[in-house]
Formats: structure tokens, sequence, C-alpha cells
């Protein structure tokens, strides 16, 4: 009888710490040695000349999410948005359990549970969204299911059907501090946003390149800056989640200095893609492609960014993969967005892109370390939302989910390589340098140089720990 189940062998390892080169022996799902010599196995991988990184973890992502009636569906469920993770790299996911207006926490959570069972190809937990904080939701549902693993949970400063006012904002900030969970925030002005919508309209600026005009940065960076205030005062961490330029990000490294615990996360579209992709062809509807939100910005921001980023103003780095279709009537070309790029779906697939990307531009070109890159797309994800030390590092322990990586190898995204059921990405044409070459799942090699080798089901739920990050600062404890 072999001593493991599995060897990888002779591959550089690297965590957010350390580089070192190790085989890796794996038995029953998990990591239980690294070094050499380390004795026979059932089967052995050659990892030579690859990196042998922790499974990404994409903590910001949007899968068979439906918010209102009328509105596009999404183009991913577990099944077809998983896939897609588990072949850019990424084993765990971190997906959003709306709460639609006038519902119940659980009911929602327990429907949501309903559409990623037995579907997923890569494990998954569940932030909670909060558009109806009820005495009921914040005094009952809301601590009982933290107890229950659903340790974080989002709110909207904008969108008409999710959007708290500054004194609901409060009261979940409050429950949260009692509760010890994770509050991220989605900062942009709901006043704001308005006004200038309906100015852009009444000058007939309808394009979807109008969608970044009506929430400039200073729209964001406003609601960060409440955002950070109401959290001083209520003296509770937060989350200030897709980051998309240097005014928020200033918001966030002012409160950071100042001492509170303010955390932020950015997106690969805000280091990729520019305002001027959603002008399409000529001002055309194909700019639509590109509406998300935050809008992607300029280039001046991408540099905003990596400051950030390399300054630890940033501790994750997610794709907030909340794809759309580009064709048919139920996406990004409904009729209604043909009216105004008020009515575009806000969202872009990105799940896939997300290390590749990000490792293309950060390591490949500088500007940042590999373990750097392990802890923006793995560690700290694990450790901000109570994964940590299941998941998010190559050490004894540690759940086997791995991908071993090709930092030499150049290759151009294009929807033909794309594993996600949206009709296309973003990110066509992008040429980048590093690329994940396999995928391992507790072990299990779930992706081999772009080949499915995983089933749905694959994934399990994980119910998650209190993030350590959480607490409030001793000051008012
Ligand atoms: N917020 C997100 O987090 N994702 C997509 C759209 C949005 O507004
Ligand atoms: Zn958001
Ligand atoms: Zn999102």
């Amino acid at each position: 009888m072999a001593d493991f189940d599995l060897l990888i062998r002779g591959g550089t390892c690297v965590t957010a710490a350390d580089t070192f080169r190790a085989d890796v022996a794996i038995r029953g799902g998990r990591i239980v040695a690294t070094g050499e010599n380390l004795g026979s196995a059932d089967k052995v991988i050659d990892a030579s000349g690859m990196l042998v990184m922790p499974g990404g973890i994409d903590s910001h992502v949007h899968l068979a999410q439906h918010s209102a009636p009328g509105t596009p569906q999404m183009a991913d469920g577990f099944e077809s948005g998983t896939r897609s993770a588990i072949a850019g790299g990424t084993t765990t996911v971190l997906s959003f359990a709306v709460q639609p207006r006038g519902a119940g926490l659980r009911e929602s959570v327990m429907a949501y549970h309903g559409k990623a069972e037995g579907q997923s190809f890569c494990d998954y937990g569940f932030h909670l969204i909060i558009t109806d904080p009820s005495p009921n939701v914040l005094g009952q549902e809301l601590p009982s299911l933290v107890g229950d693993g659903y340790t974080s949970f989002k709110v909207f400063m904008t969108y008409d059907d999710m959007v708290l006012n500054d004194r609901q904002l409060l009261d979940v900030f409050d429950c949260a501090r009692g509760c010890g969970a994770l509050v991220m925030v989605h900062c942009e002005g709901y006043d704001a946003i308005r006004y200038m919508t309906e100015k852009l309209e009444r000058a007939g600026k309808t394009a979807p390149y109008y969608h970044g005009e009506s929430r400039p940065q200073v729209v964001e960076r406003e609601a960060a800056h409440r955002a950070i205030s109401h959290a001083e005062l209520v003296d509770v961490p937060i989350m200030i989640v897709h980051v998309s330029g240097r005014e928020a990000m200033e918001q966030i490294r002012w409160a950071q200095q100042k001492g509170l615990k303010v955390y932020g996360e950015t997106c690969t579209q805000y280091i990729a893609l520019t305002a001027e992709d959603m002008k399409g062809f000529n001002m055309d509807e194909t700019g639509g492609k590109y509406v998300c939100s935050p809008p992607p910005r300029d280039r001046a921001s991408w540099d905003a960014i990596w400051e950030g980023i390399r300054g630890g103003v940033f501790q994750t780095f997610s794709s907030d993969h909340c794809p759309f279709f580009w064709e048919g009537t139920e996406g990004k070309q409904n009729p209604k967005a043909k009216t105004s790029f008020r009515w575009v779906p806000n969202g872009i697939p990105g799940v896939e892109n997300r290390m590749q990307v990000f490792f293309s531009k950060g390591v490949s070109e500088g500007r940042i370390s590999l373990n750097e890159f392990v802890a923006l797309t793995s560690t700290n994800h694990a450790k901000m939302y109570g994964l940590y030390p299941r998941k998010g590092s190559i050490a004894p322990g540690f759940d086997a989910d791995i991908v071993l990586w090709d930092a030499n190898r150049e290759e151009t995204i294009s929807q033909s390589l794309m594993h996600h059921a949206a009709d296309y990405t973003p990110y066509e044409g992008l040429r980048v340098k590093g690329w994940p070459v396999m995928t391992l799942l507790g072990g299990k090699v779930v992706c081999d140089d772009g080949r499915i080798l995983g089933r749905p089901g694959d994934g399990h739920f994980l119910p998650r720990a209190l993030s350590p990050f959480a607490g409030p600062s001793a000051r008012q404890r």
C-alpha cells in the first residue's frame, strides 16, 4: 500500500509567505506533507517547471442571482459558473444569497441552496445580501444565520431594489457588530446616480457609455466616506468592495491610517478595462458588454489601483463575476436597455480570467511578487472570510485545493477558451503571460489544461467561521 494518494513532484510551491522547492503529499483530500523524498503514492503528477499554488478563492461572484421581477436572468448558475472557476484555477467561490424585499432571510438562503446543491464543480460559501433589515431580520434571522456559518453579508447604497438608507445602514452595522459578522459595502450614492441619470437622459445621452458618466468617481468616493463614517460611529469593521479608482482607494487608505478597521477589495475590471470600452464601436450598444458598477475608469485609475494593491490598502482581488448574456432578450441587449443605459444589466463575467489577468499584469509585468499574488487571490480571502486554516495555503492540514501554474505560458483570452455560459468575455483579445495548467480540488484533478475532468457536485458548501478581522476595535469593546 502506498504512503499517499497523490504526490505532486518537482514543482515550486508558493504561499503568501514563502517560495520553496518541495513535493506535496496528499491523502484523504488534504495536504499531509511537503518536502523531499516523502514516500510512495498511488499517483504522481510531475510539476517540474510549474508553480504549485493554493487554488484561487474568489470571494465575490454572483451566480444564479435573481433579485427583482422583470430583470434579466444571469448567464451563469452554479454549474457553469464554477466550471469556469476551476478552469481559471479557482477552487472556492463565495456567492451571494439575496434577500428579495419582503422575503425572510432564511427562506431566501434555503432557496439559494437549492440552486447550488449538487451543481458545483468547486467548493462554495454564501454571503447574504440584506435588502430589508426589518426588526425580525436584525433581531433574529441574521444572528441565527451568522451562527450557522453565513458570517458575512453585503449591503448596497444604491439600486432601487437593494438600497438601504443611512439609518438602515447604521442598524445593519450595529447588528454586524453584535454578532461578529463582516459587512461588505457597495459604495455608490443612490441619489447622486439618479440625479446624473435623469440629467443625461434629458440630454439624450442614453448610450451605454453614459453609464460611466452617471456614476463618476465622486459618487463612489462620497458613498465610501459615508460608509466609513457610519462604521466609525458604530465601531464595526467594514469591507468596501469592488473599488474602481483613486478616489475610493484614498478614502480607505485614509481610514486605515486613522486606525479604523476598513478593508478594501478591487477587481479585474479595474486594472484591465476603461470607460472607453463602454463606447463600443462608435458609441453603439456593444459598449453594453462592459457595463458594470462601479464602472471601469481610465488608465490613471489602473495605476491608482496598483498603488493601493502594493501599499496594502486592498486585501482581496476578486472577479465580481456577474454574468449576463450579450445576445438575446434576456441580457445586455434587452429591449429596455436599447432605450437607456440605465436598463443595461450591471455586471460582467470574469471568474475564469481573474488569476490570469492579475498574474500577467501583476507578477509577469513586475508589479507584485508571487507571494503577494497568492495572498491577494487566495490566502487573504480565506482569512478575511473565515475559511483559514482549511483553505488558502500549501501546508499540512490544508485542503488539497491546488493550481499548477505555468508562469511562462502566453495566451490570448478569447471566448472560445471560456467555460462559462455567457456568450462573450469582456477580456477578449487580452494577451496574458501566466496560465493555469491543472486544477485540483480536494486532491482530485478537476481541470487539466482546459479539459474539465470534475463533475457537478464535486464541490461542497462551506459553513464559515467568524472572520478574525470582523471584531470591533478595542477602543469601544
Ligand atoms: N455590484 C456588484 O457587486 N456586482 C455587480 C453589480 C453591482 O452593482
Ligand atoms: Zn456591488
Ligand atoms: Zn458583485
